[in-house]
Order: C-alpha cells, then sequence, then structure tokens
C-alpha cells in the first residue's frame, strides 16, 4: 500500500557509509560452510569436540577431491532462493584453506580437488551478479604459533604435553595478516571481509586489528568488515575495527540494534539452516521456507539483514533438503520480494497480526496471524491511498467494516478487508 506520509527510519540509507548501502539494500545472503571437516560429517568444529590430532586429520586433507564442486550450480540455488549475495569460508578454524596461498602447504592445491576453489567460486558468483563475501577464521588450530597451552578449544593444546611449548603469537599475526592480504589482492573486488571470532581477551589489538582493518581499507576501500575483531560497533566513536556490520549468531536481537546514541546500525543474522554450519551427515533438523521466511522478514523489519547457511558435503553438493528449503524461501521471494529488497524497519508500532517493512513512502504489511474480519491499521486513517496484494497485484479494499465504530479506535486506525477464505492462513503480503 502506498502510505502518504513519512519514509522509512531509515531515510533511505542517507547517512550511512556508501559502502554499506547495497548490503543494506540486498537484505539476504548465502553463507557457505565448506572445507576438509565435511569427510567426517559431524560439523565444522570436529576435530576439537573430537579432540582430533593433527596426524589423525590428515587423511581427510589426502582425500579431499571436491569431485562435485560446482559453485556455478551453488550460485544459481543461490539466485533461485533470492540471496543477493555469498560468504564462502576461505579458512575455518581448523586451519585448512580453500585458497592457493603462497603462505602455507595447507590448503586445497595440496589435496587431490588440486585447485584453486576460491577462486571458482569468486569466479561463478560473480558471473551470476551476486555480492562477494570471504569469511575468514582468525583461530587457527592447525598453526604452530597460534596460542597453545590452555586454549579450551583448541583440539591438542590443553593439556600439559603444551604448557612448556613456545609459540611466537606475532609469527602468527604476521601469518594472519598476510592470507588476509592474499585474499584481498588475488581475487578481484572483494564484497565483504567476514572475521571469526574473537573471545574472551582474544580481541581486538591482540589480534592488532587496527592495522589489520587500515591494511584491507587501503586495498579494497569498498569492502565491508563484520564486527567480530571484537570492536563494539554501538560505541559512539567506535574503534576503527569495529566494523561495518554486526553478526548476531542463529538470533535475531529483539530490539534490533543501535549504536551509544540510539541510532539504528545495520546487521545481518546468520543462521543455519539445520542445526549444523558445516555438513554433517545426520542432520535432519531443517527449517521450513515459512520459518525461514518469518525470520528474514522480522530482520528487515528491524533493519537487519539475514545470512541464511549451507553446508556442501565432502564431494562439494549442498545437501538437497537445503535446496528444498532455499526454494521454497525463493518462491515467496518472486513474488514477495518488493517487500524485502530496499526495505527496512517502519516508524509505526509493531501490529499484532504480523510486521512492517517499508520502502519510502510504501508500506509493506506482513500478515502472518489473521483471524477473521478486516485488518486493523492503527494510526493510518486517511492515509492508506490504495492496497494491493502483493502475490498476484490484486486490489484489497480499504473500508470501515459495520460495527468499527463500536469496537476500536476509528478516529485513528484505519481497515483493510481480505479476500475472504482463498488467502492462505499463514503468511501473505
Ligand atoms: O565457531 C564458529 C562456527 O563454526 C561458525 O563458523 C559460526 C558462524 O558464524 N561462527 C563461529 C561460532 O560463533
Amino acid at each position: 500500500m502506498q502510505k502518504t506520509e513519512e519514509k522509512t527510519s531509515m531515510e533511505k540509507y542517507g547517512d550511512y557509509p556508501e559502502r554499506i548501502k547495497w548490503f543494506m539494500h540486498d537484505r539476504i545472503g548465502m553463507f557457505i560452510h565448506w572445507g576438509v571437516y565435511a569427510i567426517p560429517a559431524r560439523g565444522e568444529w570436529v576435530r576439537s569436540v573430537e579432540r582430533i590430532s593433527n596426524e589423525a586429520y590428515q587423511p581427510y586433507l589426502e582425500e579431499f577431491d571436491a569431485a562435485r564442486y560446482d559453485p556455478r550450480a551453488w550460485a544459481r540455488a543461490a539466485k533461485l532462493a533470492g540471496q543477493k549475495y555469498a560468504v564462502l569460508t576461505t579458512k575455518h578454524h581448523d586451519g585448512f584453506c580453500l585458497f592457493d596461498s603462497a603462505l602455507t602447504d595447507y590448503k586445497a592445491t595440496n589435496t587431490p580437488a588440486g585447485r584453486d576453489l576460491v577462486r571458482e567460486f569468486v569466479d561463478a558468483f560473480r558471473s551470476e551478479g551476486l555480492g562477494v563475501g570471504f569469511y575468514y577464521s582468525i583461530i587457527d588450530w592447525h598453526h604452530d604459533d597460534y596460542p597453545a597451552y590452555g586454549d579450551r578449544i583448541h583440539p591438542e593444546r590443553d593439556n600439559e604435553e603444551f604448557r612448556d611449548k613456545s609459540i611466537d603469537f606475532n609469527r602468527y599475526l604476521t601469518y594472519m595478516h598476510g592470507q588476509v592480504r592474499e585474499l584481498l589482492t588475488n581475487y578481484g573486488p572483494i564484497d565483504i571481509m567476514w572475521f571469526d571470532y574473537s573471545y574472551d581477551d582474544m580481541t581486538g589489538e591482540k589480534w592488532k586489528a587496527t592495522e589489520l582493518v587500515r591494511m584491507i581499507r587501503s586495498i579494497q576501500p569498498d569492502i565491508i568488515i563484520d564486527n567480530r575483531l571484537g570492536g563494539n560497533i554501538k560505541a559512539a566513536e567506535p574503534e576503527e575495527y569495529a566494523g561495518d556490520f554486526h553478526s548476531p549468531e542463529q538470533i535475531i536481537p529483539p530490539g534490533g540494534i543501535v549504536d551509544a546514541n540510539g541510532k539504528s546500525v545495520p546487521w545481518e543474522a546468520c543462521v543455519t539452516l539445520n542445526d549444523n554450519w558445516g555438513y554433517h551427515a545426520e542432520d535432519r533438523a531443517y527449517k521450513s521456507p515459512k520459518q525461514v521466511v518469518r525470520t528474514l522478514v522480522e530482520c528487515v523489519s528491524k533493519n537487519g539483514n539475514l545470512l541464511l547457511n549451507v553446508g556442501p558435503d565432502a564431494k562439494g553438493e549442498i545437501p538437497k533438503p537445503s535446496l528444498d528449503v532455499l526454494a521454497g524461501v525463493g518462491e515467496w521471494l518472486r513474488l514477495n520480494g518488493d517487500s524485502i529488497y530496499g526495505c527496512s524497519a517502519s516508524s509505526l508500532p509493531k501490529p499484532e497480526w504480523g510486521r512492517y517493512t517499508q520502502n519510502g513512502n510504501k508500506l509493506y504489511a506482513h500478515v502472518f496471524d489473521r483471524g477473521v474480519g478486516p485488518i486493523y491499521f492503527q494510526g493510518l486513517k486517511g492515509k492508506i491511498k490504495k492496497a494491493r496484494l502483493l502475490r498476484d497485484g490484486s486490489e484489497l479494499i480499504v473500508s470501515v467494516p459495520w460495527m468499527a465504530d463500536r469496537y476500536s479506535d476509528i478516529e485513528s486506525g484505519a481497515f483493510i478487508t481480505l479476500k475472504g477464505a482463498e488467502l492462505p492462513d499463514d503468511w501473505d503480503t
């Protein structure tokens, strides 16, 4: 419907850095967790959870062949899902690199896969017109100079054997910064640098984060960076490594995310399609397209993005249950995408029947919980110029039903009569 007054609370991204505006428009991306851990097929933390030594993990590298890896198929699946960008794990905590790094032998080009898998990912997603992001783990369980003894998550070093082992953490930081430089130098323009993750006192300058971010911005000035180097993006004067967007994980912030001045800040919730980021052969707990769409609508209604994860199997294929959910989400977006892309929160209070998203003077009503009778729009009396059902473009009648004057604040509200039972009772916009 067309509202006659104020714009969305994000004022069409007027006072946000230019580099983040495409992100705030596109709203939904694909997260891709893929690596050697897909062979044990018990999730990407398998080395830590099962305390697998480097030596016991090595056979997996020796059989990693990416035999059915087809990033064009991944990109087409993302497009079919309505996803506008993708973020691939170039290196996860196990330290294995999908890219041909000159700084290590622990990489895909030294496995039967025998090629730079990141290069093919970038080329494929660019050819499908999608944004390209790199996830890079600052945690590294393989590197000899990564914190040793006492590191509770490290697969091997949380034991006496490593108590007196000396490490040169600065040498690790040189390696880590060097790999980030490789990623942002060798693959053309990259849209997102997605670091993961700071913890305990391992945060900020412990990673030499200011130096790292300055290097990144010198190579790729238009890139956007998440906040997991440890910065407090909510701070009124955030550190340089605060990042460009917040990255809540498996949670939609109830009130969105604002900075210390109460201004909405860009954010992106990352969510798994099942219960694992990396491939897990036993994982059957897939979310439904309806759950994903409601999550996406909630994110956008709170000025956020949704990064929806897939975990390809050891051969490089996205599991069919994931593809099925993505296709369902894409079909909804094919019909209702105008209520997501380019939209953000409305200044109106959340209605009891669902959520609003808004784009300029267009207000989108996502009706999740409808009973009988018309839908009531608090505070919109005389402000709705016309209403259309996005799904089929049909007119919806804006009218004051009989008895409304007795049972509603008819002086400020407006009513839209939906078209009876033919509307699905689950969702529509
Ligand atoms: O430990 C990782 C985890 O494996 C996964 O990559 C998620 C995705 O955001 N990040 C870390 C957990 O917060």
